[in-house]
């Protein structure tokens, strides 16, 4: 198993993502997810530098979606403006070029839609979960064209259900693997982040075995959206579910991190998943 963390979680610690990396090497993370937004030709090659004199990996690059930035919030895949499409799949492309030139392997894409049709579905009551496939379905073809690209460069492209409270449409393990049969490409695949998961999800061990197939990236965080092992969340049985499909590729913290105390979460947070990976039991 390797370790990875978003270099989304650092925003308002460093004023450049670089000042990160050391850190991480540090406390022996292997490799880093890159932020999905456009960066200078200067400063990319400054931090593939960095990198490479650290040794540390790109896992991948985290697309920025929804409200995360005014930015985001107009990368609609399922819109029914075109124009806002286009500027999704534009965006897509960009990350998967970017994604490619830092030697990652993967880009989550999660899907909105306008906020007028979106009626804030935070019951999963007010939409049917009929009416929700239907819009999702009609996204198929550009996930698939997009799947191709991503092939092109050698990038996966990966679906990231999210909770219902930053979009209704794909909110779990079952709607994802829905998806990734109707693209059947083997450039596209699921991403399962535990936060969101604690929400949706049954349960994370059902879930996990039913994204089995199509499992290539976990995010983790826990239940308050800080490391593992500062929240409630059962690691142990995620792992143990992860195990027992045999999932080996990066566990990626996604954590929302403070000033103040990063350097003990991302030291306790890996040390807690490190110290349940060796003592879990399969299944
Ligand atoms: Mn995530």
């Amino acid at each position: 198993m390797k370790y990875s963390v978003t270099l989304s979680s650092f925003k308002g610690i460093f004023e450049s993502l670089t000042e990160a990396l050391p850190v991480l090497k540090k406390l022996n993370y292997d490799a880093v997810e890159f932020i999905g937004e456009k960066q200078s030709r200067k400063d990319l090659d400054s931090f593939t530098d960095i990198l490479d004199t650290l040794d540390l990996e790109v896992a991948g690059v985290t697309g920025m979606w929804g409200n995360v930035s005014s930015k985001a919030c107009g990368r609609r895949l399922l819109s029914l403006d075109r124009g806002m499409v286009e500027n999704a799949k534009r965006y897509v492309i960009q990350c998967i070029e970017l994604c490619r030139q830092l030697g990652g392997q993967e880009l989550n894409v999660c899907l909105f839609t306008d906020p007028f049709t979106s009626i804030p579905d935070f019951s999963h009551r007010i939409l049917s979960h009929k009416q929700k496939l239907k819009l999702i379905e009609k996204s198929i073809p550009l996930l698939r064209f997009l799947s191709n690209n991503a092939k092109d460069h050698g990038v996966l492209l990966l679906l990231e259900p999210l909770n219902r409270y930053a979009t209704p449409y794909c909110c779990n393990a079952e709607d994802a693997v829905h998806v990734c049969e109707a693209v059947d490409h083997p450039s596209f695949g699921i991403l399962l982040d535990t936060f969101h998961m604690n929400i949706e999800e049954d349960s994370f061990s059902h879930a996990i075995e039913l994204a089995r197939d199509f499992l290539l990236h976990m995010h983790f965080a826990d239940n308050n959206r800080k490391m593992p092992g500062s929240g409630h969340l059962d690691f142990s049985s995620i792992l143990s579910a992860i195990r027992k499909i045999k999932y080996q590729r990066y566990i990626s913290f996604e954590p929302n991190l403070e000033q103040t105390s990063y350097l003990d979460s991302l030291k306790e947070g890996i040390a807690y998943i490190k110290g349940l990976n060796s003592t879990v039991s399969i299944g």
